[in-house]
């Protein structure tokens, strides 16, 4: 069987994790593609990669470009294109330059690798997947967003430093749009299996779940030029994954609902199946009547970003 090609739009902080991780697990031979200005930055972190890989002995061809032309063939795509944020901004700052970028993107993709699954990174995440999807007239299977699956690491993280316990046994979702109204559905969470409301006092959960939706925030602040990337890449990789591996993982993803949770029309973060065809199912469940005035808000907050790239 011929390796699979992932192509990451964008070679910055992210799509040089991206670029890592996934040759680390060998998903498939790598491109990674950035404008004319950054051609000689992605071609020598492609080298710099393909020279780590004697170590381990894994045989993914990784490769760099600023030419439409090479993403042919692609299978997958993950789009980090853009600019991050700086301290100060919120993620909606990004939107009309972000716009501009992902309206090349989807229109270069759409021409010459119709066929591609698309993750989308690129910031404000849930505008961004809707206008890449408009743009391209791609099937609603093929287009997902990132954001869910990393906001629920980063609320995975924080209990698991509160409870003391292994984060590999903390269980748990956060729904909604990638910003500050996300929606953490703490009645859910679980430490192996035993509720995390059984663990920690209810004013607990709430402080964290409070540094859950600005998790992304305080990273920037410490940084103080750009954004989080190690996590944010490890989160798109294990979407990836489970698309090339048809593992069927249920993923918090950014998928077009139509119907879900009573959202009509719009890429909001939903527990998602992503197998070989890609966003294969939405796995709705009953919410209660708080958690669903927070996904109303959410969606809300969804909707204005949504109607301001006036698709
Ligand atoms: P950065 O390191 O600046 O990389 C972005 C790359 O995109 C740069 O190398 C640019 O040259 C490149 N680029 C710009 N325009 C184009 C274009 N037209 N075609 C191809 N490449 C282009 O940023 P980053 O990797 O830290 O972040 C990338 C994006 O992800 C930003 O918009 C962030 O806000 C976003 N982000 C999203 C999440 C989510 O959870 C959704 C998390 C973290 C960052």
């Amino acid at each position: 069987m011929a390796r699979k090609k992932i192509t990451l739009i964008g070679g910055g902080q992210i799509g040089g994790n991206l670029a890592l991780l996934a040759s680390q697990k060998e998903l498939g031979d790598i491109l990674i593609f950035d404008i004319p200005q950054a051609e000689g930055m992605v071609k020598g972190k492609a080298l710099d990669l393909m020279q780590l890989r004697p170590h381990d002995g894994y045989d993914s061809d990784i490769s760099g470009s600023s030419n439409w032309d090479d993403v042919k063939g692609t299978d997958v795509f993950i789009i980090t294109a853009g600019i991050p944020r700086k301290p100060g901004m919120n993620r909606e700052d990004l939107l009309e330059i972000n716009l501009g970028i992902i309206t090349e993107v989807a229109n270069n993709i759409k021409k010459n690798a119709p066929n591609a699954f698309v993750i989308v990174i690129s910031n404000p995440l849930d505008a961004m997947v809707y206008a890449f999807y408009k743009i391209s007239g791609f099937a609603k299977n093929q287009v997902v967003g990132m954001a869910g699956a990393l906001d629920s690491a980063r609320f995975r993280t924080f209990i698991a430093m509160e409870t003391g316990f292994s984060v590999q046994d903390v269980t748990c979702m956060v729904l909604g749009g990638h910003g500050d109204t996300m929606v953490p559905i703490s009645r859910l969470a679980t430490v192996g299996g035993v509720p995390v409301n059984n663990l920690i006092s209810s004013e607990k959960i709430k402080k964290l779940e409070d540094r859950t939706r600005v998790a992304g925030g305080e990273i920037v602040k410490l940084f103080g030029n750009g954004s989080a990337f190690y996590a944010p890449a490890q989160s798109a990789i294990e979407m990836a994954e489970s698309y090339i591996r048809d593992k069927k993982r249920v993923i918090p993803s950014a998928s077009l609902c139509e119907g879900e949770f009573g959202i009509n029309g719009y890429f909001i973060g939903v527990p998602t199946v992503i197998g070989a065809n890609g966003v294969e199912k939405i796995l709705e469940f009953k919410l209660t009547e708080n958690e669903k005035s927070e996904l109303n808000n959410t969606l809300e907050a969804v909707k204005k970003t949504v109607l301001e790239t006036g698709l």
